[in-house]
């Protein structure tokens, strides 16, 4: 099967962000079939949804696999899961890691448990800046330029880390 490019956002904001956002890192990195491709800068968001959280710190991985779309979902999550994540029922409510598809490919997928673009692409500085700086001439389906995006999308409080 052919490798395809996917695009990993990684987000934490709880027990030490930046040492979980690196061991995902080389969690991903250890999969069978996924190779990493381009990693980019660590970023510092205040957080979207309720305030009543830590800062969050993010980062968008590019990797080529030939993992489907659904092996590739089961596979983060598994690493989520390692990593301490719990489930709770508020929406972004804090977390130790939460990793989304972003883009997988030119693929749209409208599944029940899997959407890709991830949903909220588009809206979000703490993906697009990063997902940018890793791939300044990404073209995202049914959503355009990431230059565009990122020209529309306020820094909302946005750092990126040294
Ligand atoms: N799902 C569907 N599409 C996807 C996809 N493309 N990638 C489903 C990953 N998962 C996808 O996810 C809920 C369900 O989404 C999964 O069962 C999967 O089948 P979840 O990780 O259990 O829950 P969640 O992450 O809390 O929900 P949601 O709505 O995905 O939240 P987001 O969009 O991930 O946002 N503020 C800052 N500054 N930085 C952040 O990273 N993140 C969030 C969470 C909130 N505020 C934030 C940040
Ligand atoms: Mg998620």
């Amino acid at each position: 099967m052919n490798k395809s490019v996917a695009y990993i956002g990684l987000g934490s904001n709880l027990t030490t962000p930046e040492a979980q956002i690196k061991a995902a890192r080389l969690a991903i990195n250890a999969l069978d079939n996924v190779q990493e491709s381009a990693f980019s800068s660590l970023y510092r968001s205040p957080p979207m949804g309720p305030q009543d959280q830590p800062d969050y710190v993010n980062a968008v991985m590019a990797v080529k696999t030939d993992l489907s779309p659904m092996a590739l979902l089961r596979c983060l999550q598994k690493i989520e899961l390692d990593q301490g994540r719990v489930r709770k029922d508020e929406r972004w409510g804090a977390r130790t890691l939460d990793l989304d598809i972003l883009l997988y490919g030119e693929h749209i997928i409208d599944q029940p448990d899997l959407i890709v673009p991830h949903y909220g692409l588009a809206e979000r500085a703490f993906v697009v800046y990063p997902l940018q700086e890793i791939a300044p001439a990404l073209q995202i389906p049914g959503k355009g330029a990431i230059a565009d995006l990122v020209s529309r999308c306020p820094l909302a409080g946005l750092e990126r880390l040294a």
